[in-house]
């Protein structure tokens, strides 16, 4: 089984099923492609159906989108826990990776994860203050439900699609609340997160449009 994934730094949707991957010890392969430099968007079209990233291959099997990965993980693994044994806890955790999956939009395209970068302030914080209120409530009535550390307990499929969120919480200090708080520090907690991450601070490689400033001054100029 191989997962093609793209820089650590900045692929958030890669990072997601390399979490679960790793974090429940499953065999895999890396091939790691670039989203910059010259014939990177070429190169990624030779290796994905969809020119994006994450693709996991197994055997003859191509599966192009990261919570179908983690949905195809679960069926083959059924005895990982990477979604809940409990058929309505299972509804809930998918029901909130989907969510994660579908929405938060102003916080994806508003506050791209760079996990090495320190960029507090640089978010426009009344943008992103419905999707911060809602990520909250979401995580605040898991947590409270689960006890934590994760928000089912142990880490799971949820978590992973959640985890981008909270290096967007760290490096933005985007407000929220104490318990989502503990919550993006459990997650950097995690052992396979931490993996991640100590690989891509090793990166050399800057892709502009996910660099906030960046961001903000197109913003600026779209408002002028
Ligand atoms: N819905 C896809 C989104 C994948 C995605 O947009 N990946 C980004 C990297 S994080 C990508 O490949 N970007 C390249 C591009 O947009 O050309 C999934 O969940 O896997």
């Amino acid at each position: 089984m191989k997962l093609i994934f793209a820089n650590r730094n900045y692929s958030t949707w890669s990072l997601r099923p390399w979490l679960v991957l790793t974090h429940f010890g499953i065999d895999f392969d890396e091939d790691m492609v670039l989203l910059n430099g010259e014939g990177w968007k070429e190169n990624l079209l030779k290796k994905s159906p969809t020119g994006r990233v994450p693709v996991l291959i197994d055997g003859d099997l191509t599966i192009p989108e990261s919570l179908a990965i983690i949905e195809y993980l679960n069926d083959k693994y059924p005895a990982k826990g990477i979604w809940p044994s409990n058929r309505k806890e299972r509804a809930i955790a998918r029901a909130a990776a989907a969510e994660m999956h579908g929405g938060f939009s102003a916080l994806r395209n508003l506050a791209p994860m760079n996990l090495r970068a320190s960029h507090p302030g640089k978010v426009d914080p009344d943008a992103v203050a419905g999707d911060l209120r809602r990520l909250d409530r979401l995580w605040g009535d898991l947590l409270s439900r689960s006890d934590g550390p994760y928000l089912f307990g142990s880490f799971n499929g949820a978590d992973a699609m959640f985890a981008p969120v909270a290096a967007r919480i760290r490096t933005y200090e985007l407000a929220v609340s104490d318990m989502a708080m503990e919550y993006v520090e459990a997650i950097y907690a995690l052992p396979a997160f931490q993996q991640w991450l100590a690989e891509a601070l090793k990166e050399p490689w800057t892709v502009e449009d996910d660099e906030i400033d960046v961001i903000n001054a197109r913003r600026a100029q779209t408002k002028a």
